[in-house]
């Protein structure tokens, strides 16, 4: 009787044993085929790389009355009608507040903050039209030099395709920007020696970057370093662009937070 009842029992563990190594099976496997670990320890998510500003030339949220993250930004705002409003609420990309900036009847709007003088920089902002350019090549992003001469600047064209322009030459991306939508942007950008620069400019409607460029230059000009990367908008009445989470680091940005 006694060893009918360890039989008994042995056989449910076994049984409770498959039954759990099923499951452990049935969980292990994804829908595309791909096995992942299992493990009782909750996976650490991997932190996105604005979760704080350290180690960043740039970080700057818009957040609270003026500028954030203790920087100092200068502003220029077109003549008759031009608007650099950084405590704007109505479409804001992250928090609670970001940057509008609408050009003058005669003079652009823009607003710069400058970093130590750098060779290369990855930068990433999102952006929002809310009325597009009147005209092509208008600026969306500047990047310049000590001299504040604009170096490589991302322009919008009337069909709201990006492009990236540099000395009179430029090259296009192939789908528009929609209205009244956040996109991110990353972009990287990195001088050369006569006509070897490199830069390249990603889109995303997520925090996500993607593993493809939209813009890809690698026979750029320019050969001196940059010290600035602002928002600015075209030099004519027009436009209505918002901005928020504008990032300038050395080294490569990756996904970011929301
Ligand atoms: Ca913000
Ligand atoms: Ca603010």
């Amino acid at each position: 009787m006694l060893k009918k009842l360890i039989d008994t029992a042995c056989a449910i563990c076994i049984a409770a044993v498959l039954l759990g190594l099923a499951f452990v099976s049935l969980q292990g496997v994804e829908a595309d085929g791909m096995v992942i670990a299992v493990s009782g320890a909750t996976p650490t998510p991997t932190p996105c790389a604005d979760s704080s500003c350290s180690g960043f030339l740039v970080c700057q949220n818009f957040e609270g009355t003026g500028y954030d993250n203790s920087e100092s930004w200068t502003e220029s705002v077109g003549s008759t009608g031009g608007i650099v409003d950084e405590n704007y609420t109505t479409n804001v990309g992250r928090g609670s507040q970001s940057l509008r900036i609408v050009p003058g009847s005669d003079t652009p709007s823009y607003t710069y903050t400058t970093f130590s003088a750098q060779g290369s920089i990855y930068g990433h902002f999102i952006m929002y039209v809310a009325t597009g350019p009147s005209s092509n090549g208008s600026d969306v992003l500047s990047t310049s030099d000590a001299d504040v001469t604009q170096l490589v600047a991302i322009l919008m064209d009337t069909d709201r395709t990006l492009k990236l322009s540099w000395m009179g030459t430029s090259s296009s991306s192939t789908s528009a920007l929609s209205l009244n939508t956040w996109y991110h942007i990353w972009y990287y950008m990195a001088k050369g020696t006569g006509a070897n620069a490199q830069a390249w400019l990603r889109i995303s409607e997520t925090v996500t970057m993607p593993g493809s460029n939209a813009i890809t230059v690698t026979n750029g000009a320019w050969t001196t370093d940059r010290v600035a990367a602002y928002p600015s908008s075209e030099h004519g009445s027009g436009s209505d662009f918002r901005y928020d989470q504008i990032l300038v680091k050395t080294s490569a940005i990756g996904d970011v937070c929301e």
